[in-house]
């Protein structure tokens, strides 16, 4: 098994080719993907976030630690996402206006990939004509994501401008909660990717 605490310490410290060389030799061992994620690299995030509340770190290391994440998750994507089939619907996704944030929700996007959804990645900083591109391209589920809790209240603009359509609209990120969703009239919500690929799974089998 590939050393989690390692992997975690190198995303966390941003050391972007320790991670790439721990990541893949967990791969190479037939580490489960999972596991790698779950077990060393989301709990590296948590912790720098702690850490930046208590001023212990600041942005420039937030943004090294994500960087380093990221190469490790690109790793680990072919291994989240299994190959082969049709696909199910399409979903867009993107981050809210404002909010540049992106791991959470290209791990969203992998998981949903996996499960054979067909997903535009609308990328970050998204407001609703944004949105409405992805719509336009055949989707009919939005994943929405934000990780500030000053950018979440955008969230409700999204519901409301797709208010008198049939579009789906599942919302997540760190501050939003389910109650969150349920006063904007959100459709779905989770606290992780797997939970979206649930949520997803749930809205179009009552659309079919
Ligand atoms: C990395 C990071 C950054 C990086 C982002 C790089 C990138 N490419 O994403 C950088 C350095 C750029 C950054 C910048 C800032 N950040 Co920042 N950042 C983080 C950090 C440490 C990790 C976020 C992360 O990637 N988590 C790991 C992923 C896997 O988790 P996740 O995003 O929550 O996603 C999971 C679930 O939420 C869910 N999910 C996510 N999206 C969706 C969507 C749907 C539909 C569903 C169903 C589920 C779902 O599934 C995901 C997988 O399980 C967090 C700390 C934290 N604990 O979240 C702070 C944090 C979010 N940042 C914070 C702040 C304050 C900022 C800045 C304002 C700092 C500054 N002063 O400039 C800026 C804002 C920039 C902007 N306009 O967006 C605060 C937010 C506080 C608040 N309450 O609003 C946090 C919480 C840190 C803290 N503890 O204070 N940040």
């Amino acid at each position: 098994m590939a050393d989690l605490q390692k992997i975690k310490d190198a995303i966390m410290s941003g050391k972007r080719e320790e991670v790439t060389s721990l990541v893949q030799a967990g791969i190479d061992a037939g580490d489960n993907a999972v596991e790698i994620l779950e077990g060393g690299m989301i709990p590296a995030m948590r912790e720098i976030g702690d850490k930046f509340s208590r001023n212990e770190v600041y942005v420039p290391q937030m943004l090294i630690a994500a960087r380093a994440m990221q190469a490790g998750l690109a790793l680990i994507e072919p291994a989240l996402v299994s190959s082969g089939h049709q696909p199910l619907g399409k979903v867009c996704i993107g981050t809210v206006k404002g909010d540049l944030h992106d791991i959470g929700k290209n791990l969203v996007a992998i998981m949903l990939k996996g499960a054979g959804y067909q997903v535009i990645d609308l990328g970050v900083n998204c407001d609703v004509n944004k949105y409405d591109e992805g719509i336009k391209q055949g989707a009919t589920i939005i994943a929405c994501s934000a990780l500030l809790t000053t950018t979440m209240p955008y969230m409700k603009e999204v519901v409301e401008h797709f208010k008198d359509t049939d579009v789906k609209i599942i919302i997540g990120g760190a501050p939003v909660t389910q109650n969150y969703a349920d006063q904007i009239g959100a459709h779905g919500y989770s606290d992780d990717a797997n939970g979206a690929v649930k949520l997803v799974d749930v809205l179009f089998k009552k659309s079919a």
